[in-house]
């Protein structure tokens, strides 16, 4: 049986239409999925939309809709990008699903039967916009540290004990030095719980559109707490048959997310579980921001990023590649017309574009376009190219269990430089006059790179490499990881469409 690898994006606010920041989520996410399938795990790749809270309701009255039949919309909007964008989720959650209630009240139920979770009242600030309480000291200018506007809030509240959780927390991010990533980010949710907490508001009594909490028909759970549960709601917890699947999932190996919202999950989240006596995730990792021509990205600003727009400019692979290749994953980056013509031009277009281009090219003209059959004997020359390219998938094992999707493409992209030097060096072209035999060797050792690259690159580009694998007449069933490394090598023989 295969292993099991369970991947989240966090679920989307619908107040709004989906834009860079959460194709950017959804994407890396995404090419992890595509690649562990690839490499034979058993894969459960989850988003979705977070459609409760104050946020939310007062985008609705805005457009004069009701909370439901708007989410209803806006969430359709975000399932639909999944489709344009080629994401391959193999679930779709929306926290207003009957299951979704179930969960949250299951694990709402436990944590008052452990005795964490007491009836008080919250007396602070509360921003709408993040959806988060404020200290008084963190407030300035009437705004929070994050620049959300903040109201005032008094109201009866159910709260969390997660003063409780101090040492708990700090234990385990002890015991579990790879829980968050990249170090830096860990290093500031470390300093946060070093420096004590607070016992958290947990549900609202002064609007109506949330999970009700059971028993207590004035209040709805906060809608973080219930935005946290999706993972495991969608993990068959709490559900009714969803024991076999909840074994098999929970916890999760990695909850993707963006800097803004870490503290939920590398804070709140563990101790929610804790307190409930369930496994908590086994990593969270927290990516950057993207800035648009070096601006800061807002709607007030009118320079929001639609990420079907920019597909449509520039190609949907042209773009995924961007976003993962041009910024170390876990960096802010900035997103410009000029970077993304600069990276299509070069490393697509000249290296990678260049290089299956000449070969098929030459293939075809040079050999009646019939692929040229593994040479019984390689020479010096081929050895070192041969290795580097066999070595590749170890280190791409490596960079995606670290989620370093640029190094990853930058290890693939030295070979495929190597390549082209190779294809310099070895001059097929004139070979073609003075020995046949070695250049159809020189062919098919370019061959092999190509396939070996393209069925590398399958997560990020799976359009471009299908193309690529089609071209070379690699089968369909002979594209995954274990077809990589020397473990099988391009046959030949047949001729090219
Ligand atoms: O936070 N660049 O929902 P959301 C990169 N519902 N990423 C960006 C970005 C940018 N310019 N702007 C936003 C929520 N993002 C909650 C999550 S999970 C249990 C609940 C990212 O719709 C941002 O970091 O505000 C976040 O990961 C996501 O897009 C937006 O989420």
């Amino acid at each position: 049986m295969s292993t099991s690898y369970y991947l989240t994006t966090p679920i989307y606010y619908v107040n709004d239409k989906p834009h860079i920041g959460h194709a950017y989520t959804t994407l890396a996410c995404d090419v992890l999925a595509r690649f562990k399938r690839l490499d034979g795990y058993d894969v459960m790749f989850l988003t979705g939309t977070d459609e409760h809270g104050q946020k939310v309701q007062k985008s609705a009255e805005e457009k004069g809709i009701d909370p439901k039949a708007f989410t209803d919309q806006v969430s359709q909007n975000f399932r639909d990008l999944t489709a344009t964008l080629n994401f391959t989720n193999d679930d779709f959650i929306r926290t207003t699903e009957d299951r979704h209630y179930a969960a949250c009240q299951k694990l709402w139920a436990k944590l008052i039967e452990n005795g964490d979770i007491y009836l008080d009242s919250y007396k602070g600030w509360y921003a709408v916009r993040d959806e988060a309480f404020y200290a008084e000291s963190e407030i300035t200018d009437g705004k929070a540290p994050t620049g959300a506007p903040v109201e005032w809030v008094e109201e009866p509240s159910y709260f969390f004990r997660l003063s409780a959780f101090q040492d708990r927390l700090l234990a385990f991010y002890d015991a579990n030095p790879d829980f968050v990533a990249p170090k830096s980010r860990f290093n500031e949710v470390k300093s946060f719980v070093k420096g004590g907490l607070m016992d958290l508001s947990v549900s609202r009594a002064s609007f109506s559109w949330g999970v009700p909490v059971p028993g207590d028909d004035a209040h709805v759970m906060y809608v973080w707490l219930d935005a946290l549960t999706n993972y495991m709601t969608a993990a068959g917890y709490g559900q009714d048959g969803g024991e076999s699947e909840y074994a098999k999932r929970w916890p999760a190996d990695l909850h993707m997310v963006g800097k803004d919202i870490l503290r939920f999950h590398a804070v709140y989240w563990p101790a929610f579980l804790m307190a409930a006596e369930l496994p908590t995730p086994k990593r969270v990792f927290a990516h950057g921001w993207w800035t648009n021509e070096g601006q800061k990205i807002s709607k007030s600003l009118g320079n929001v990023i639609d990420p079907v727009e920019i597909a449509n400019t520039y190609g949907l692979d042209q773009m995924r590649y961007f976003l993962l290749r041009e910024v170390p994953f876990g960096n802010d980056g900035d997103f410009s017309h000029t970077a993304m013509v600069h990276r299509m031009n070069g490393d697509l277009a000249n290296d990678l574009g260049n290089l299956s281009q000449r070969v098929l090219s030459m293939i075809f003209k040079n050999c009646d376009g019939v692929m040229p059959t593994r040479p019984a004997q390689l020479t010096e020359a081929d050895a070192p190219i041969l290795a580097a390219l066999d070595g590749l998938l170890e280190g791409q094992r490596k960079h995606y269990d670290s989620q370093m999707f640029h190094e990853a493409l930058k290890e693939i992209w030295e070979v495929v430089s190597a390549a082209n030097r190779y294809v310099d060096d070895m001059a097929p072209w004139a070979l073609r006059k003075t020995d046949i035999d070695r250049m159809k060797d020189v062919l098919w050792v370019l061959a092999e790179i190509l396939r070996q690259v393209a069925i590398l690159i399958q997560p990020v580009m799976p359009e471009a490499s299908q193309n690529m694998l089609d071209q070379l007449g690699v089968a369909a069933d002979e594209r995954g990881f274990d077809q990589l490394g020397g473990a099988t090598r391009l046959s030949g023989g047949w001729t090219l469409e």
